[in-house]
């Protein structure tokens, strides 16, 4: 049965050191590239997943939360394994093994692949769930959604998420991640920058990509708001974007995912 937690705050990542050491995390790289496995097809050593069924590998956080968010719209639900974040459990050698980039979610497939990233498992669970579609209905839509969820994810999401790890959130990634401290308050000055670019470009829209929301919003969405409880809120001078995260955040998607 699934925990699902939610971020409270930067307080919990910063308060919560990791119990993981470098050693045990080049132990877990060293596993993962030597024990035999075609690659993202590892099944873990003690998996004792018995039959088919697909799981979702899942954690506090805004990466987790797209991939809960976009199932929540579409009406899917998985059985989740929760991995504890902040005790480094993704960064040893059973989630290594699933996911050599040591981080959540994970998507395992019936037949033990394993699928990570958000867009691809978000990708995979439109093909098999079309819908609504949440990325697109043809090859037009499914190019711009994906144009767009890659302008969020390289202007917002990268800038926000690694101006939190290399300051408040530097306690819990030093050990993990190469954290470049001096760099925080630029990538901080960045994202917000970006924010009030995406403003100008949203204009009247209601959503990030056209007129439905797709993988875009949700992408923008989960992190904005982990923005939010890291302090980094959005811009305050990008009144769009502010009247649409009020929007999406009214979703019910918004709450189940939280
Ligand atoms: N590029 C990855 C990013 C995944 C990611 O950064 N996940 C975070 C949780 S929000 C994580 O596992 N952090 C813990 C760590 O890196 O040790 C994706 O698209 O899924």
């Amino acid at each position: 049965m699934t925990i699902v937690r939610t971020l409270k705050g930067h307080a919990d990542f910063n308060e919560a050191l990791p119990s993981l050491s470098l050693r045990h995390a080049r132990r877990g790289w060293f596993l993962a590239l030597y024990i035999p496995q075609r690659h993202g097809r590892g099944k873990p050593p003690g998996d004792k997943q018995k039959g088919p069924g697909m799981k979702l590998y899942d954690s506090i956080g805004p990466n987790p939360r797209v991939v809960k968010m976009f199932m929540a719209e579409k009406g899917i639900d998985l059985p989740r394994v929760t991995i504890d974040l902040m005790k480094g459990e993704n960064r040893q050698p059973a989630h290594i093994a699933r996911n050599p980039g040591g981080q959540t979610p994970a998507l395992e497939l019936d037949d033990g692949v394993v699928l990570a990233e958000i867009t691809a498992i978000c990708e995979f669970l439109e093909e098999k769930n079309p819908s609504p579609a949440l990325v697109g209905t043809n090859a037009e839509e499914r190019a711009v959604t994906r144009m767009w969820t890659r302008r969020v994810d390289i202007n917002i999401v990268e800038p926000l998420t690694n101006g939190f790890r290399f300051s408040d959130g530097l306690g819990l990634f030093k050990d993990r991640l190469r954290c470049m401290p001096q760099a925080a308050d630029d990538l901080k000055t960045l994202a917000q920058e970006r924010m009030l670019w995406l403003d100008g470009l949203i204009g009247g829209r209601a959503f990030i990509a056209g007129d439905k929301i797709s993988l875009a919003d949700i992408l923008l969405f989960c992190f904005l708001d982990f923005g939010i409880q890291v302090g980094q809120p959005i811009n305050p001078a990008a009144k769009n974007l502010l009247a649409w995260y009020d929007r999406i955040k009214a979703r019910p998607s918004a709450a189940a995912s939280a």
